[in-house]
């Protein structure tokens, strides 16, 4: 793991980058960027922010411009191409630390995942991503009936191509930063649909992989429009299928399949409480 000598090191290189993509976030940004410079700075490891301004044009490129920098710095880049999945690949192409990850602007996941999720890096594993499936995290959503029977087909689909992934969808996810630059090279998903691609690839290239509880609640404001956003998304799908997961079942891909795994390591069962989930994606 992260050596705690290197914590808080003033000018050190980041250990671990967080990309917040955000698309018109000038409600949400202010809080959710206290609470993950909060976090991070209470990690003790040289960490830092990378806000993705996807073409707002509300003031949340002003807001993270003037964010402090300190005790956690924050920088902004800009990315036109809109859509979360263009906005999150220019995040992770722009990093360099050896840990990287995202997250939504509006912290939806409990960032005491954080913990657990560099714990595994540090283990081995090359991507870590929150999972509202495990039967350990607590998830307080309140989706329309619309969102559940969408994200429920989605999930459907979503097996077809990444397997027996309980949750792609969730806004949380970390890794090692050199495997997460190689795949976000290859991206060609744009829209929301673009973690399942993500997820696709890890697995193509045959990089452990681990799913971790979290503590999870809908916060309102979200950006996902089942209406203009839907049909995008399954067509999304398509194209992900036919990009990855078809030539994963026999071709090159093959191995895609069959991924190894590392042993299950003990993840503190605290801060997550036992108890059934109701995830919707
Ligand atoms: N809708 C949308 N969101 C984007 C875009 N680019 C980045 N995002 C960000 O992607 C994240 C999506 O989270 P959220 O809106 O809470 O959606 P939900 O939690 O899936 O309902 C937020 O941080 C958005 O600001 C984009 O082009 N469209
Ligand atoms: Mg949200």
């Amino acid at each position: 793991m992260v050596s705690p000598q290197a914590a808080g090191a003033p000018g050190a290189p980041a250990l671990l980058e967080v990309v917040l993509p955000a698309y018109n976030e000038e409600e949400r940004l202010p809080a959710g960027l206290a609470a993950l410079c909060a976090k991070l700075a209470s990690l003790h490891i040289p960490a830092s922010v990378l806000v993705v301004d996807n073409g707002s044009t509300d003031a949340t490129s002003r807001i993270a411009e003037e964010w402090p920098s300190s005790p956690v710095p924050v920088r902004v880049i800009r990315c036109e191409r809109r859509g979360k999945g263009a906005a999150v690949r220019a995040g992770l192409l722009a990093t360099t630390a050896p840990f990287v990850g995202f997250c939504d602007v509006d912290m939806a996941t409990d960032l005491s995942a954080l913990d657990p999720a560099m714990a595994l890096l540090g283990m081995g594993y090359a991507a870590v991503i929150g999972s509202r499936a495990d039967p350990r995290s607590v998830v307080e959503a309140r989706h329309s009936l619309l969102r559940r029977l969408g994200a429920a087909t989605f999930r459907g689909l979503a097996r077809m191509i990444v397997g027996e992934i309980g949750d792609t969808q969730c806004g949380f996810k970390l890794f090692r930063g050199a495997e997460a630059r190689q795949v976000a090279r290859q991206l060609r998903c744009d829209g929301f649909a673009f973690d399942v691609e993500l997820i696709a690839r890890f697995r193509a290239r045959g990089l452990a992989l681990r799913e971790i509880p979290v503590t999870w609640r809908d916060v309102s404001g979200s950006t996902f429009s089942c209406y203009r956003h839907s049909l995008g998304v399954f067509a999304q799908m398509g194209r992900i299928w036919l990009d990855v997961g078809f030539s994963g079942r026999g071709g090159r891909n093959a191995h895609l399949w069959s991924v190894p795994t590392l042993p299950v390591p003990a993840v503190p069962a605290r801060p997550y409480q036992d108890s059934a989930s109701s995830f919707v994606a």
